[in-house]
C-alpha cells in the first residue's frame, strides 16, 4: 500500500526530529531537495571561487615556508569544493549543471570573495577571519540533517581550523614586526572585518530561507546566533595581538559578550547582486579556467571509456 504525501511528510519530519540523517535514496520533500541543492552548491562554489583571492599571492609570499603553507591551504579549499560538489550530486544534479548555473549567475557564492587582496596581511586576514567565520558556520553544519553534507563538513572543519591558525599566525607575526607591518595588519582587519560579518547572511528577520531550513535542520542555528559567536571569539583574539576591530560601537558587556555597531546591509546586497569590487573578475576567471580545462575533462572521459572497454574484453 503506497503512502500519501502527507504520511510521507510526517515520517520525514519525525526522522528529522529524531536526529536520523536523511540519505540520498530516502524520500524527501521537493523543497527540502531544492533548498539543499541551492545551499550545498553555493557552498561548493564558495570554496572554489575562494581560491582566487589567495592564489593571487602565491608568487609573492614572503618566504618559502609561507608559500608552502599558502599552497597547501589553497589546495585544501579545492578539495572542499570537490567533496561538496560530490555530496550535492547525490541530490540528482550533475557537476556540469552546477557549473553552468554559476556561470549564468543563477547560483551564488559567498559575498566575501568579491573583495580584493591588496597586501600580504590580507592572507592573514582571510585565514583568521574568513576561515574563522566559515568554521563557526560549518561546525554547526556538521549536524545538518542531510547525511552526505554532514559527513563532508566533519572533514572540512578539521582542515579549516588549521587554516584559521595559519591566518592568525601571519597577523601575530606582522604585529610583532615593524610599524609598517603593524599598519598593514590593521589595514587588512579594517577592510575584512565587516565583510566577514556579512558572510553569515542577513539578520534573522530578513533571512527568507531560515524558517524552513531550521525546521528541516538543514541549518542548525540562525545567522545572527552564529555571527555573534564569531564576534565574541574574534574581538579578544584581535586585542591579544594589539589589533582593534574597526567598530567604534563595539563594547564588552558584563556577560563577556560584545555589543557591536550596525552592519551596512546596502553594501552586502550590492555585492550579492553582483556589483562588488571583484564579482566580474572572479566569474570571468572561473569561466576562463573552466574553458581552458576542457581538454583535460575530455581526456579523462576518453581514458575511462578505454579502461571500461578493456574490462569488457577481459571478462
Ligand atoms: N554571500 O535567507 P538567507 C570558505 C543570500 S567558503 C552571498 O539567510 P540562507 C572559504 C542567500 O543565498 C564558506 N549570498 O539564506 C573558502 C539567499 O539568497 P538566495 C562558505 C548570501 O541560505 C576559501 C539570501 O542571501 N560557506 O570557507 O538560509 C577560502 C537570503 O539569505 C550570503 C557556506 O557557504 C553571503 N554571505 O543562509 C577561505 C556555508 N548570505 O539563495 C574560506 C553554507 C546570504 O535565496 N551556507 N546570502 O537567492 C549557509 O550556511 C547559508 O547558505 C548562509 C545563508 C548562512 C550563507
Amino acid at each position: 500500500m503506497s503512502n500519501t504525501i502527507e504520511e510521507l511528510e510526517k515520517q520525514f519530519q519525525e526522522k528529522i526530529d529524531n536526529e536520523i540523517k536523511i540519505e540520498p535514496k530516502d524520500w524527501m520533500p521537493d523543497d527540502y531537495r531544492k533548498n539543499l541543492i541551492r545551499q550545498m552548491s553555493q557552498h561548493a562554489h564558495s570554496e572554489v571561487i575562494g581560491m582566487q583571492p589567495e592564489g593571487n599571492w602565491i608568487t609573492r609570499a614572503p618566504s618559502l615556508r609561507a608559500k608552502k603553507i599558502l599552497l597547501a591551504k589553497i589546495q585544501d579549499e579545492a578539495g572542499h569544493g570537490l567533496y561538496l560538489y560530490s555530496a550535492a550530486e547525490t541530490l540528482g544534479v550533475s557537476r556540469d549543471q552546477f557549473i553552468q548555473w554559476l556561470h549564468e549567475g543563477k547560483a551564488k557564492y559567498s559575498s566575501i570573495f568579491n573583495y580584493p587582496t591588496l597586501n600580504w596581511a590580507d592572507m592573514g586576514a582571510i585565514g583568521w577571519l574568513v576561515d574563522g567565520a566559515a568554521i563557526v558556520n560549518q561546525v554547526s553544519l556538521q549536524k545538518t540533517s542531510y547525511g552526505p553534507y554532514a559527513r563532508a563538513m566533519v572533514r572540512i572543519c578539521k582542515e579549516e581550523s588549521f587554516h584559521q591558525r595559519q591566518g592568525f599566525e601571519i597577523m601575530a607575526k606582522m604585529m610583532a614586526g615593524t610599524k609598517e607591518q603593524q599598519q598593514m595588519a590593521q589595514d587588512a582587519l579594517n577592510r575584512f572585518w565587516w565583510p566577514s560579518l556579512m558572510m553569515f547572511g542577513p539578520h534573522d528577520s530578513d533571512s527568507s530561507r531560515s524558517s524552513l531550513a531550521l525546521k528541516w535542520k538543514i541549518k542548525r542555528e540562525t545567522n545572527d546566533t552564529l555571527r555573534k559567536r564569531f564576534i565574541d571569539k574574534t574581538i579578544p583574539q584581535a586585542e591579544f595581538i594589539g589589533l582593534k576591530v574597526p567598530d567604534p560601537d563595539a563594547v564588552l558587556q558584563p556577560d563577556g559578550s560584545y555589543k557591536t555597531g550596525p552592519i551596512d546591509w546596502d553594501e552586502f546586497w550590492n555585492v550579492v547582486k553582483g556589483n562588488g569590487p571583484c564579482n566580474k573578475q572572479r566569474l570571468d576567471h572561473h569561466k576562463r579556467a573552466h574553458d581552458n580545462g576542457k581538454w583535460v575533462r575530455e581526456a579523462c572521459i576518453a581514458f575511462s571509456e578505454k579502461q571500461d572497454k578493456r574490462k569488457v574484453i577481459a571478462n
